[in-house]
């Protein structure tokens, strides 16, 4: 592995790694080392809970284009959490909103400090509320390469919890300290101290909720690092940056775990008929899409209202971009112009209505997001004409199953139609997984660990990971 902290190469002598160079910083390299064992006691009560021996993990070593990351067996216990920063852009200068032209931040000014804090921390807490969701996903794992990447995903999302800590560590002093325990404090789905978004207290009970969660509820993820990217804040800005990197591996699992659960299905229904699916110890289609459904919807809420003021705040403050901002071809101030947000009506039916361009952030970003959804519902549609089937996957509408938003007060029907309370009292298991769906779903989980095997309920992949055949052995158990 690469030593000294030279360039932008992680120093792995250090307790610590980094490319920070965080030995410098007397102060506040003692305060991590101070937080480490809480982390560590935290991954050991609230992480995997499957015993292993090794796993055939990827850690970061460089923030470098090439050779990044370093793969071997590792106890993962003694994965080597690290800080990166990607490398300092020289010439950057703000991209957008009221200080665009200066340069940007190397110190979090005194006026911003609590909106970047919030930004930092509500980050920061949906890192270790994954782990914490998919704790007990190892236990019914369908291959091993399935639980490798199981792994590999819930390291990472430790990683990323580091990143928001030394920021907080190293720029917020005391109360960012506060907040960095808290982070470890509040736990998914706590009745006292639940996770800040909502969609990081539901369950994650099975691998079909698990491959929609990185494909939806990570895909927010990549989003919202997306805009923390354009900060005017340059730490958090390339926090993100790096962030993203080991983010595009997460959502890889979900597309390719969704590939490979339509995949199967589609297989089972071709040989035995689309009403054999269950029997026959696959997945039915309809209840692939209540899956999807669910975790569109929940992911949807993430982005916060379709109107927002702190959105406007945030972006005419510099502190959080638009997805792509440099590809925008307007003021980057947006100070004049406006956007069709969707909105309930007076008459109370859903439509859209026309607001201020800096207020309606939030939904620029969720139609972005959207798009980039409806490219994975193409390709597993593509699976299902390639079997020659005629039944088709769809994101529900906007307004559908929404917590957050214009869309809060009421129900709708995936097509979009309101409905009463009543009606969707009664309707809501049609387009929402029922227990008898859950259950059955969890009834397919068995545990397959043997090398190179699959359970019956999903296909296997088309590669390994980093050139390794499927039958490699990727996790050691205990
Ligand atoms: N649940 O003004 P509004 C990831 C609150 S995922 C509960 O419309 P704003 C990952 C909101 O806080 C990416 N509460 O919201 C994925 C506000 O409260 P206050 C995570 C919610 O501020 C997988 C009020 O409602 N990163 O990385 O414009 C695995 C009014 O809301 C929710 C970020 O989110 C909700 N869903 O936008 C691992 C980036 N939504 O102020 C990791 C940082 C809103 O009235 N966060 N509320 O007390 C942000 O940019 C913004 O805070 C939000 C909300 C986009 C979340």
């Amino acid at each position: 592995m690469t030593s000294g902290s030279g360039g932008t190469g992680a120093d792995y002598s250090e307790k610590i790694p980094n490319n920070v160079d965080l030995h410098e910083d007397r102060r506040l390299q003692r305060a991590l080392e101070s937080w480490q064992p809480n982390f560590l006691s935290w991954w050991e009560s609230m992480g995997p809970a499957l015993p292993t021996q090794d796993v055939y993990l990827r850690t970061a070593v460089n923030v470098g284009r090439e050779g990044w990351a370093h793969f071997g067996h590792v106890a993962m216990r003694d994965y080597r959490w690290g800080i990166f920063l990607a490398e300092r852009e020289p010439g950057r200068r703000i991209g957008f909103g009221e200080h665009k032209g200066e340069p940007p931040w190397q110190k979090v000014p005194g006026e911003y400090r609590s909106e970047l804090r919030r930004l930092i921390v509500v980050q920061g807490d949906t890192e270790p509320a994954s782990v914490e969701q998919q704790r007990n996903l190892g236990a019914t794992a369908p291959s091993l390469y399935d639980l490798r990447n199981l792994f590999q995903v819930n390291v990472e999302e430790g990683r990323h919890l580091w990143a928001m800590v030394y920021l907080l560590h190293a720029y917020f002093g005391r109360d960012g300290r506060e907040e960095a325990q808290e982070l470890l404090r509040r736990n998914s789905g706590s009745e006292d101290s639940p996770r800040i978004l909502g969609a990081f207290n539901e369950e994650t009970p099975d691998w079909l909720s698990f491959f929609m969660f990185t494909y939806f509820t990570d895909r927010d993820g990549k989003y919202q690092l997306g805009t923390l990217k354009e900060s005017a804040f340059d730490p958090l800005s390339r926090t993100a940056e790096f962030m993203l990197k080991e983010e595009a591996h997460h959502m890889f699992v979900g597309t390719t775990g969704v590939d490979r659960v339509v995949e199967r299905t589609a297989q089972l229904a071709t040989e035995h008929g689309a009403d054999e699916v269950a029997g026959r110890g696959g997945i039915p289609l309809p209840v692939i899409q209540k899956y999807l459904n669910f975790h569109y919807s929940v992911s949807l809420d993430l982005f916060g209202g379709e109107t927002s003021t702190n959105v406007a705040n945030y972006y005419t403050a510099g502190l959080k971009g638009r997805w792509l901002e440099g590809r925008r071809r307007d003021d980057h101030r947006l100070t004049s112009d406006s956007i069709m947000v969707d909105a309930l009506g007076d008459d109370g039916q859903i439509g859209q209505t026309e607001v201020a361009a800096l207020t309606g952030l939030n939904t620029d970003l969720r139609r972005e997001y959207i798009a980039d959804c409806e490219t994975g519902v193409k390709r597993w549609n593509r699976i299902l004409a390639d079997f020659g089937l005629d039944q088709r996957l769809k994101l529900p509408h906007v307004a559908f199953n929404r917590k957050v938003g214009a869309f809060a007060g009421i129900e709708a029907t995936p097509d979009g139609e309101r409905l009463s309370d009543d009606e969707w009292a009664r309707r809501n298991g049609d387009w929402l997984p029922t227990d008898v769906d859950k259950t059955h779903v969890r009834s397919l989980m068995r545990p397959v660990r043997e090398r190179g095997k699959i359970a019956a309920w999903i296909a296997p992949p088309r590669s390994g990971i980093n050139g390794q055949p499927f039958d490699y052995d990727y996790v050691h158990l205990a």
